[in-house]
C-alpha cells in the first residue's frame, strides 16, 4: 500500500452543522473542512473589497530575519486588517452564531471571551515554495510544555476567496497531529492539502501541524484570509485598537466590538475576573459605545 492510501483525510461537513458534531470531529482529527460558509455572491464581494488593496502590495515581509522570511513566504501578500476593509466577511463569517458557538465550544473551559486574532487575506503567488510546517499556538510557546493535553489556545477559520487547490498551494495539515507528542514536529510527506471550494473553509485547532503550499502553477493565485480568534487573556496578533478607525467600530454589533478590544473581556467559567478595562469599568462606557 503507497503513504498515500494509509493518509488521513479530512472530513467536510457543512458550515452551520451543529456545534457537537463539529467538535466531536475537531477534537478527533484536529479539523475539519466546513462547506458553504459563504455564497458565491458574498465571497465576490469580499474580493472586491480586497483587490484593489492586495493588488498593490508586495509580497514578503521587510523583516531580516530568514526564519521569519520562510514563514512569511517571498512570494506570499499578508494583508491584515480585513475586519476594517472587509464588512461583508467581518459580518458573514466572524461575527455569526455559527461561528461564535464553535468557537466558544473551542475555548470552553480555558476562556468565556475571546479575541479576533487575526483577520489577515494571505495570497500565494505562483513560484511560492511551501511554508514550515508549524502549530500557530507558536504565538504562546509557554503552553508548549503542556503538550497535546495543555489548553486549546488558538483556532482558525481560513477561508477560501478562490478555489483553494493542491496546485495554487491549499494549506497542508496533518489530521491527528494535534494528538502528538510536542517533540515531533511531522514531515512535507505526512501532509494532506485542505482543498477548499470558494466560501468553505477549514476549521483547525492550534496544536495541529500544517502550512501553506507550494504554488506550482503558472499564473493563479491562492487568496484565502485566516480568519483565527486567542483566549482575551492573550494578545492577538493584530493591534486593533490602534488600526480600526472608531467610526467603524461604531457599525461593528458589541460582540464583535468586544472581539477586537473596543469592549471589556469578562471571564466567568472558568471563574475569573473582568479584563481591558477603564477604570476598573467596562471600556466601552469610556468609549461611548
Ligand atoms: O496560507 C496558509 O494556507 C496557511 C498559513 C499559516 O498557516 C500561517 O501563516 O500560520
Ligand atoms: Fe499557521
Amino acid at each position: 500500500m503507497s503513504d498515500l492510501q494509509t493518509k488521513p483525510t479530512l472530513a467536510t461537513l457543512p458550515f452551520g452543522a451543529p456545534t457537537e458534531q463539529v467538535m466531536e470531529i475537531f477534537q478527533r482529527d484536529g479539523g475539519l473542512i466546513l462547506e458553504g460558509a459563504l455564497t458565491a455572491a458574498e465571497v465576490a464581494a469580499v474580493n472586491a473589497d480586497l483587490d484593489a488593496v492586495l493588488g498593490a502590495m508586495h509580497s514578503g515581509t521587510i523583516k531580516d530575519d530568514p526564519d521569519a522570511q520562510a514563514f512569511w513566504g517571498p512570494k506570499t501578500k499578508r494583508l491584515t486588517n480585513v475586519v476594517t476593509l472587509s464588512p461583508t466577511w467581518r459580518e458573514r463569517l466572524v461575527d455569526r452564531d455559527e461561528t461564535y458557538g464553535y468557537v466558544r465550544r473551542v475555548f470552553d473551559g480555558v476562556s468565556d471571551s475571546f479575541w479576533l486574532q487575526a483577520s489577515q487575506a494571505i495570497e500565494i503567488q505562483p513560484g511560492e515554495r511551501v511554508q514550515p510546517l508549524h502549530r500557530d499556538m507558536g504565538n504562546y510557546p509557554v503552553f508548549n510544555q503542556y503538550g497535546p493535553t495543555g489548553p486549546e489556545v488558538t483556532c482558525n477559520m481560513i477561508l477560501a476567496l478562490m478555489h483553494s487547490t493542491e496546485a495554487a498551494g491549499a494549506t497542508r495539515i496533518i489530521p491527528g497531529s494535534h494528538r502528538w507528542d510536542f517533540s515531533r514536529e511531522g514531515t512535507q510527506e505526512m501532509t494532506i492539502p485542505a482543498e477548499l471550494k470558494p466560501g468553505s473553509v477549514l476549521f483547525y485547532g492550534g496544536k495541529v501541524i500544517h502550512g501553506g503550499g507550494a504554488n506550482v502553477t503558472a499564473n493563479v493565485k491562492r487568496r484565502v484570509i485566516a480568519s483565527s480568534f486567542n483566549p482575551a487573556f492573550l494578545v492577538p496578533e493584530e493591534a486593533y485598537p490602534f488600526v480600526v478607525p472608531m467610526d467603524e467600530a461604531r457599525k461593528m454589533s458589541p460582540r464583535l466590538q468586544q472581539m477586537i478590544g473596543f469592549r471589556s473581556f469578562h471571564q466567568r467559567d472558568p471563574r475569573g475576573g473582568s479584563l481591558w478595562q477603564h477604570n476598573y469599568e467596562e471600556l466601552a462606557l469610556h468609549l461611548g459605545l
